[in-house]
């Protein structure tokens, strides 16, 4: 009976190496008999998914589709199965992604990155969570080393209460973008960790789309809290009741159970280290959320805005520790500073509400920075300043797109297209190099090269963020419209922006007056421009600024820092703040050596066992998968270092086997003529060899595979040909 280890790690009856190979595909795209074509692509990626194998690799990147279930593939023994084997050795899986990093940062020393991408709903947070428990559970341990690991793996169930949400394309969509350095030491263990968090959808707190929710934390708290925190926050059981919660009208998820994951939190937080005072304070903070949210005004005669009860205000002043009346004060009016004189006006109804949701933007958003802040003091790496190298993980906000895109999505956006720009520029230039310093002839690859939409939103002067910033500084008559004009005005021609307007004068029915689109490497999105400019100044008045720093609340004290009251000079717009901490990302991804991992969505249901060709198609299409696999191939299928193919091999050869003394190349040109390789199979580099067809590697597979048989040796041959 012939055998082969599945990629489940059960031994499988095997029809033969070739059935099985029809069967599952292959497990790297390379080794695909027509490599230029898509079709091929897609079938291949088909077949896996039906057996489960969602992991495909085309080189060293990682194509990952999302079960949407489930899969008995991320147990201690798999873990066990990838620790410390060579990538090749084993079926594609995140484990052998991570194995991989890990072990090149130790023999290479060299801080190393996982760049996780794909669209919302792929799959890019459940795959970095899986990293980090595989070395949460592989990497060498201490004492002090479980409590880091323990920290590590708890803050995420934290930030994510705090900053994921149900949108309509995923139950669990991160709104922030979140960089993890994880620290390891010089014996491999990891001792400390670091984040970086990137712009939080902060108008999620007042405002969610129909069918979507506000972060999860704010349900966590209602439906799991106990009576008596409840009791002391003023809330009630009910998520209906709160006017920032009821907007996407869609209180329960049947995939979440807030009453669980409350719990899940709660025990999070005094892993990594918060204690009872400081839970108190913190969800002082999210209960002052939901009542400020319930302020209702009213329009005296004069159209000023007054504050209809004052139950939310006695609630509010309590949780704070703030005056109630100043805070009541602050709520209806502005205080603005002219020629060293402070004056003071009333605002109008809806003047009132924006200043109460700016107020509750400001509080969450700045509370989620110091969750942050917090996390990170206890991953801190204590007992030495040194640390040997570090693996960083980046798990962003995947590219959206809904009916209404607004501000937000536009950045989302914007972060996707810098990361395919950082994905195209490492993978072609790395290939680029390994031929070069392999001494092969590089034959060029066409591909989308998406840099001219990154321009078209960042460049200086004459990009969108500039424009947008031109008019949010701009006194008189700006609006979000002047912009629309604006952006019509400067970069209307451009092949990746349209307008309403056309050439002619004449307008575009498909879109709205009040809309731009831009073609972005994934697809096109209209955004509507209602609201740019106020999110992108994102203002938050003096009076309001300084009751916040009059509070009793600790948390609130560090975030609102009374300098910034003495501070005339204008803070930065929120896209310019992006796009700077953005530039430094990518630096910092720069400087490490990358692994992909790149997430696909199988469909947008949701839904288990579904392949919807179409939606997969277009994916592979942007995410430049065809184009990569062109590049990795540029001609060869198959390129192993001398030392490892000789090693697999050498037993098919009685003049390398048992050892080679020689030169390890001349072993293997001995090796390969041997077995017969033509001269137009193969080339042989400087360290490795490369082969040109799979069918030549399938071949010698075969060949080790009827050897290994024949003398009743254990076949450790994969279902699918691996070196
Ligand atoms: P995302 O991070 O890529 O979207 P997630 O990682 O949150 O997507 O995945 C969405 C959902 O798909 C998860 O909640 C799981 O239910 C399911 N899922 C993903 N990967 C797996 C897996 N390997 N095994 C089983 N189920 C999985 V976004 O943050 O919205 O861009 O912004
Ligand atoms: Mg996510």
């Amino acid at each position: 009976m012939r055998y082969a280890v599945g990629s489940d790690g059960v031994r499988i009856t095997m029809e033969s190496a070739l059935t099985a190979r029809d069967r599952v595909g292959v497990q790297d795209f390379v080794l695909l008999e027509n490599h230029t074509s898509e079709a091929a692509f897609m079938e291949n990626l088909r077949k896996r998914f039906k057996e489960n194998l969602i992991y495909t690799y085309i080189g060293s990147v990682l194509v990952s589709v999302n079960p949407y279930k489930d899969l008995e593939i991320y147990t201690k023994n798999h873990m066990e199965r990838y620790r410390g084997v060579n990538f090749y050795e084993v079926s594609p899986h995140i484990y052998a992604v991570s194995d991989n990093s890990y072990r090149s940062m130790r023999t290479e020393r060299k801080d190393q990155c996982i760049l996780i991408s794909g669209e919302s709903g792929a799959g890019k947070t459940e795959a970095s969570k899986k990293i980090l428990q595989y070395y949460a559970v592989t990497c060498p341990a201490s004492d002090q080393v479980e409590t880091v690991k323990d920290r590590l793996l708890q803050s995420n169930p934290v930030l994510e209460a705090f900053g994921n949400a149900k949108t309509l394309r995923n139950d669990n969509s991160s709104r922030f973008g979140k960089y993890m350095d994880i620290q390891f030491d010089f014996k491999g263990a990891p001792v400390g960790g670091h984040i970086l968090n990137y712009l939080l959808e902060k108008s999620r707190v007042v405002h969610q789309n129909h069918g979507e929710r506000n972060f999860h934390i704010f349900y966590q708290l209602i439906e799991g809290g106990e009576e008596d925190l409840l009791r002391r926050l003023g809330l009630e059981r009910n998520p209906q009741q709160y006017q920032y919660l009821v907007k996407g009208n869609c209180p329960k998820v049947s995939s979440i159970n807030d009453r669980s994951d409350w719990k899940v939190v709660r025990k999070a937080l005094s892993v990594i280290g918060f204690n009872e005072d400081e839970v108190e304070e913190l969800l002082n903070i999210i209960a002052s959320v939901l009542h400020l949210g319930n302020i209702q005004y009213g329009g005296e005669d004069s159209g000023n805005a007054y504050i209809t009860t004052d139950t939310q205000i006695k609630y509010l002043a309590r949780l704070l520790g703030v005056d109630g009346l100043v805070l009541k004060e602050a709520l209806t009016h502005k205080t603005i500073i002219a020629k060293g004189e402070e004056l003071k006006s009333p605002l109008n109804l809806e003047q009132a509400a924006s200043a109460r949701d700016a107020l509750s933007k400001a509080v969450y958003g700045r509370t989620f920075t110091w969750l942050v802040n917090k996390i990170n003091v206890s991953l801190a790496y204590k007992d030495s300043p040194l640390w040997m190298c570090v693996i960083g993980l980046l798990d962003i906000y995947g590219f959206e797109v809904f009916q209404h895109n607004s501000f937000e999505q536009f950045c989302i956006n914007y972060c996707n297209e810098k990361l395919q720009q950082l994905f195209i520029e490492l993978t072609l230039k790395s290939e680029q190099d390994e031929y070069e310093a392999e001494g092969i002839t590089w034959e060029p690859v066409q591909y989308f090269n998406n840099k001219i939409i990154c321009d078209l939103v960042e460049e200086k002067f004459k990009g969108i963020i500039s424009i947008l910033d031109e008019e949010c500084l701009r006194p008189g008559d700006a609006s979000d419209f002047t912009f629309l004009e604006k952006l019509e005005n400067t970069v209307g021609g451009h092949a990746h922006l349209t307008t309403h307007k056309l050439a002619d004068g004449k307008t575009r029915k498909v879109m709205g007056r009040e809309e731009f689109r831009l073609l972005h490497y994934a697809g096109e999105v209209n955004y509507n421009v209602n609201g740019f400019l106020d999110k992108n100044n994102d203002l938050l008045f003096r009076n309001l600024k300084e009751v916040m720093c009059m509070s009793n609340n600790k948390i609130l004290t560090q975030c609102f820092d009374r300098a910034e009251l003495k501070d005339s000079k204008r803070p930065e717009t929120a896209a310019t703040q992006f796009k700077t901490s953005l530039a430094k990302l990518m630096e910092i991804l720069m400087s490490k050596e990358p692994s992909y991992v790149r997430c696909i969505k199988p469909n947008d249901a949701k839904q288990a066992g579904r392949f919807d060709e179409v939606l997969i198609r277009h994916q592979v299409k942007y995410l430049g998968l065809m184009e990569n696999l062109r590049v990795r191939r540029a001609g060869f299928a198959y390129r192993r270092h001398y030392e490892t193919f000789l090693q697999r091999y050498k037993s098919l050869c009685p003049e390398t086997w048992p050892s080679w003394q020689g030169k390890l190349a001349d072993g293997v040109s001995t090796l390969v003529k041997h077995l017969g390789y033509k001269p137009e199979e193969y080339k042989l580099g400087r360290s490795k060899i490369f082969i040109r067809f799979p069918k030549t590697l399938f071949a010698t597979e075969d060949a080790l595979e009827t050897r290994k048989h024949s003398l009743g040796e254990r076949v450790t041959y994969h279902v699918v040909l691996v070196d």
